[in-house]
């Protein structure tokens, strides 16, 4: 019986993943600004749906416009209320494909190449941390406490 319930404990546990996210500061230490090669920040990554994107600059100094393909190319700006202007602009990426990002003060796109394109690809789930006794933390999530009850559960009704 015993090793029956450690078969159950170790199926659940298996299916214990959680979607992974990373933030990316976009620029790195530089932030959102001009004279910055965005494209050359963003070769060496990959993005995936749930990643967020921070575009971190002074504000009023820039703000952020998500455009299409044909705006970036040209430096269009859309309708000024579109535009993110916090300084600290967080912005989650939903769906896969090429996104792209403007900067619509004055030249800042069209001379001084403040713009950044990325392609976004599917979410990977990452296998969650091994369970550790004394990790605190280990039910940070909700996820996992409903897991850890169905594992209960599960001891429960093989006993
Ligand atoms: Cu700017």
């Amino acid at each position: 019986m015993a090793s029956y319930n450690l078969f159950i404990v170790l199926a659940l546990a298996s299916v214990t993943a959680t979607m992974a996210s990373t933030e990316f500061w976009v620029g790195g230490s530089s932030g959102w600004t001009i004279n910055v090669d965005y494209q050359a920040w963003a070769a060496d990554k990959v993005f995936h749906v749930g990643d967020s994107l921070v575009f971190n600059y002074t504000q009023g100094a820039h703000n952020v416009f998500k455009v299409n393909g044909t705006a970036f190319a040209s430096c269009i700006k859309p309708a000024s209320n579109e535009a993110l202007t916090s300084g600290h602009d967080v912005i989650t990426l939903a769906s896969t494909g090429k996104k792209w990002y403007i900067c619509g003060v004055k030249t800042h796109c069209s001379e001084f190449k403040q713009k950044l394109v990325i392609n976004v690809e599917e979410a990977v789930e990452a296998p969650a941390p091994a369970p550790t006794s004394s990790a605190p933390g280990i039910f940070a999530s909700s996820y996992q406490v409903f897991l850890a009850a169905a594992v209960a559960v599960g001891i429960i009704a093989v006993m």
